[in-house]
């Protein structure tokens, strides 16, 4: 079908085609650097902890500030619109060991450079998991003060980082607290870390900032810490809501698996003026795939866009897959995510709630059903070429490709000697 045609179809029932593609083009996406080094970075420590986990031995995973930056510009050169970086602490560029609370904006200053060069806005995470000061699973709650004012210490150094980028880059920074603590087996004693959290918090944020976007993240459970995880929905939120300047973010890994966040997102909305998220696939639990565009994606995406929430949602991935080609990995959920935006763009919103609003909710069932037939793939092929990366399967050539020029052809890759 034609572009013209297809936009006909959009307009008959009261869509503004050319403003949703307007719309999609400014929405940056945050992508996350973990995905090109299955959450390594550059300390040189190896071994990933604190509950999280990636599976598998692709080739090709970067080891070097320079391949990963290499990666991540094949990877955004075949993803249109506009685009952010996330990082995290361990990727700071440093020629000797620096101790995490002692990273400065010097360390990141080679990023701000890429940043810059390519116009990309940056987000941040400080990083308390894969380091011998997580110690018992215990970073921010610990009731040991050694521990705990050390990770606070890391926050801080996190937090003013993120205020360096965003005066360079003249862009908000996203500065993101996610901490593994908690227990394996049932607790004695519940309310101690939980207090210690919110202390380890008050003392965090108590430096005021430009620029920077404090969240935290909240989790259900990590490997090893099935029965309690301090930093719990609920204490979050009502952290957030006691605290203004402070907002909780949802990972759509982090929840039990018949919670939806889509369904969460309105909530959020009645309290808050931003809506962090780290948009990830769980399959049975936090396994972080790669998004794909299943329902909840677009529900989610449709969220966002009906309550006219767009500019509040920071919109950040996190999946971590090492079994396929990690470049592939970034393209296809990062493409995903943008082809929920617009699917959700391309939805005749206020006829919808008008036919809920009005109790016509047979004509409601109809439409909706009859809605995800319509040409959306038209629309999203003319968008990709006004874009210019390919619409179709086409990129991944350039995918195969540069595995076979580069990535097959890094050192440690399994069978190297
Ligand atoms: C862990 C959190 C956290 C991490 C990244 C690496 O469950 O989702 O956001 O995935 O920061
Ligand atoms: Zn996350």
């Amino acid at each position: 079908m034609e572009y013209s045609q297809a936009k006909k179809r959009y307009e008959a029932l009261g869509v503004d085609v050319e403003l949703a593609l307007r719309l999609l083009t400014d929405k940056a996406i945050g992508i996350h650097c973990w995905q090109g080094d299955d959450v390594n970075g550059f300390e040189g420590s190896g071994a990933l902890s604190g509950g999280i986990q990636t599976t598998g031995n692709y080739p090709g995973k970067a080891t070097t500030p320079q391949e990963l930056m290499m990666d991540f510009d094949k990877a955004i050169s075949l993803i249109g619109g506009s685009k952010r970086i996330a990082l995290h602490m361990t990727y700071a560029i440093t020629d000797e060991k620096v101790e995490r609370d002692s990273l400065e904006p010097k360390h990141f200053e080679a990023w701000v450079d890429y940043a810059k060069s390519r116009k990309l806005g940056i987000d941040f995470n400080a990083t308390f998991f894969s380091h011998p000061m997580m110690k018992d699973n215990l970073t921010l709650s610990s009731n040991d003060e050694e521990v705990r004012s050390y990770w606070v210490r890391h926050a801080i150094q996190s937090r003013r980082i993120a205020a360096y980028f965003a005066k360079e880059l003249k862009t908000e920074v996203v500065n993101d607290i996610w901490i593994p603590d908690g227990y394996k087996d049932i607790p004695a004693d519940r309310l101690g870390p939980r207090m210690r959290l919110k202390q380890s918090l008050d003392e965090i944020f108590s430096e005021p900032l430009e620029g920077v976007i404090d969240v935290v993240e909240c989790k259900l459970f990590g490997i090893g810490m099935e029965a309690f995880t301090v930093g719990s929905s609920e204490f979050y939120i009502a952290y957030c809501a006691s605290h203004p300047k402070v907002y909780n973010l949802m990972d759509t890994g982090h929840y039990h698996p018949t919670e939806v966040v889509s369904d969460k997102i309105s909530s959020m909305l009645c309290y808050f003026d931003k809506l962090p998220l780290h948009v990830s696939r769980p399959m049975r639990w936090d396994s972080d795939h790669v998004v794909r565009l299943d329902d909840e994606l677009k529900e989610i995406a449709c969220e966002i866009v009906r309550n006219d929430a767009l500019d509040k949602a920071l919109i950040g991935l996190d999946f971590f897959d090492a079994s396929i080609n990690r470049v592939a990995a970034w393209v296809i959920g990062t493409r995903n995510m943008q082809k929920a935006l617009l699917y959700a763009l391309l939805q005749p919103n206020k006829r919808l709630k008008t036919l809920q609003d009005n109790n016509e909710f047979t004509e409601l069932l109809m439409l909706q059903e009859e809605l995800k037939t319509l040409p959306f793939g038209t629309i999203w092929e003319h968008w990709c070429h006004e874009q210019q990366v390919e619409s179709d399967e086409g990129w991944f050539d350039e995918i195969k490709q540069y595995e076979k020029e580069v990535l097959s052809k890094r050192k440690g890759n399994i069978g190297d000697n």
